[in-house]
């Protein structure tokens, strides 16, 4: 998004926008400039107390503001004489903030001449976000630096605040320069390019990829949070790898936390641009590295989570984008290693399933070269499966792998068997492209690993769009132990006494 612009949702009154409050409120727990365009009945309408459809039979005709509003950082109501100034100042803060903003406009203003001279701005993509203060500045990269120069082990880690700021480059150049080993969390998943060599895997608590990326950052005398890591609990395994705040520094969008000293005025891309050029290289230390999984799983076999994602990750070239829904499929993905060049995107702190298939849609309309890889459960995927139909008609080329166990299985591990709720309606998933009119796709069910081998030569081979129905066992949901989901839910009372 950041080097291209923001985005532009136009929904109904009431129904539309009601409809799209948790998507644009995922755009606000992500950092997303989405911007949320809704009509309203006009002042003719209002001024003469009509009662219209889309409401609750009364005049109370701003009724859904406070409601849309409150998922957007800035919001206008705009009239022919007041949308100039209003456009500019909700663009302004919806960029500085990197959030949606609400705009509504009646069906009346939206045909009136404006009054004024439109403002020739630039291209959203190349808008100065957030200005800082020198003094403040200077402080927060001296600091920094200082103690960056202590430190003996320090690690970094790298969130996607930085891809909304458009500086995730700038923060690759500065961990590769500086030559310190980086994690990320899950809700950063391929906010790096992966085959950095300083890159160690996916940091969270107990959780990490590895046990040996955690004693590392356990070890780390000096925790540099590029972004403001989220620290909710499944992006630190169940709160275990909260850090000692002394620590840690962050750079957050515009401010600087390095223990008890707070830095406000401080951009981002500012702080970042002064530590590429500031920064001495550390020295060769040692760091763990996370290793490409094997390919494992007979022929013959039926197809495995464990068989599944190291055939996926083959397949993967530089310059693709993986999109991983929430479920199961995120919990494998995040700790695949991606190749080189490959990025992803996902939903983790949000996370409500039915996210990925609108978003691979999105994605593979934005991306101008570079496939567009997704992975969805079943269950999330039958939210929003007739997205299939807008792939279809504007012929994007999506590549969907749809992993039918036929069950909510996170649900499973995380609570417990036997659950009838946790079961889905049987659904041949791969007659839907056939359905939603999507000409040429590649499209399969596959029940082997043979099988899977077999589609992924071809999906690979050809230039086409492709729609994967991979069976996967219903028997791998199995509850994670009691203590550990307790820990997350903290559903005990410590015993008193
Ligand atoms: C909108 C919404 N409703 C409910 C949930 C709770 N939830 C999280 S994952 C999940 C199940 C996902 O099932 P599926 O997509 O089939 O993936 P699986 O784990 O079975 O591979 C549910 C219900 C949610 N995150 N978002
Ligand atoms: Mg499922």
């Amino acid at each position: 998004m950041a080097k291209r612009g923001a985005a532009i949702l136009s929904t109904t009154y009431g129904v539309g926008e009601l409809s799209a409050i948790n998507g644009v409120m995922g755009s606000r727990a992500h950092r997303l400039p989405v911007f949320h365009l809704v009509g309203m009945p006009g002042e003719r309408i209002q001024r003469l107390g009509l009662i219209t459809h889309h409401n609750l039979g009364d005049t109370v005709y701003d009724r859904f503001q406070a409601i849309s509003g409150s998922a957007c950082c800035v919001s206008a109501v705009l009239t022919q004489d007041n949308c100039i100034d209003e456009l500019e100042r909700v663009i302004r803060e919806a960029l500085r903030q990197s959030m949606p903003a609400y705009i509504v406009i009646s069906e009346l203003q939206g045909n009136m001449p404006i009054t004024g001279t439109p403002v020739s701005g630039k291209p959203l993509g190349s808008v100065k976000r957030q200005h800082s203060v020198k003094a403040e500045l200077d402080a927060a990269v001296g600091t920094v630096l200082a103690r960056l120069a202590t430190a003996k082990n320090p690690v970094a880690m790298v969130t996607s605040l930085v891809s909304r700021y458009g500086v995730r480059d700038r923060a690759a150049e500065f961990v590769r320069r500086a030559n310190i080993p980086v994690a990320t969390t899950p809700n950063d998943k391929g906010t790096l390019d992966e085959s950095m060599p300083q890159f160690m895997g996916l940091y969270a608590g107990a959780l990490s990829g590895s046990k040996e990326i955690s004693d590392a950052v356990a070890a780390a005398d000096l925790v540099l949070d590029i972004g403001g890591v989220v620290t909710s609990e499944l992006n630190t395994g169940m709160w275990t790898g909260l850090q000692d705040p002394t620590k840690v520094v962050s750079l957050h969008d515009n401010w600087v936390r390095a223990g008890d000293k707070v830095f406000v005025g401080a951009a981002i891309d500012d702080v970042l641009e002064a530590l590429v050029a500031q920064a001495p290289a550390r020295p060769e230390v040692q760091w763990p590295r996370v290793e490409q999984a094997p390919l494992v799983g007979a022929a013959g076999d039926a197809i495995s989570s464990d068989s599944f994602y190291p055939r996926l990750q083959r397949q993967l070239c530089s310059g693709d984008t993986l999109v991983i829904e929430t479920g199961t499929c995120m919990l494998r993905l995040n700790k695949m290693l991606l190749p080189a060049g490959v990025d992803a995107q996902e939903q983790g702190l949000w996370g409500s399933i039915g996210w990925a298939t609108p978003a691979c849609l999105g994605v593979a309309m934005a991306k101008k070269s570079g496939r567009t890889w997704m992975v969805t459960g079943d269950g999330s995927h039958q939210l929003t499966l007739n997205e299939l139909a807008v792939m279809g008609r504007y012929g994007v080329k999506p590549r969907i792998f749809v992993l039918n166990n036929g069950s909510y299985g996170v649900e499973v591990v995380l609570s417990e068997l036997g659950h009838p709720y946790d079961d889905l309606a049987t659904v041949n998933y791969h007659l839907l492209p056939e359905a939603f009119g999507c000409k040429g796709w590649i499209v399969a069910k596959v029940r082997t690993n043979a099988e899977l081998d077999a589609v992924l030569a071809k999906v690979a081979s050809e230039d086409a769009a492709a729609y994967i129905e991979v069976m996967i066992p219903k028997e791998e949901s199995q509850p994670l132990p009691e203590s550990f989901v307790d820990r997350g839910y903290r559903l005990r009372t410590p015993a008193v006494g």
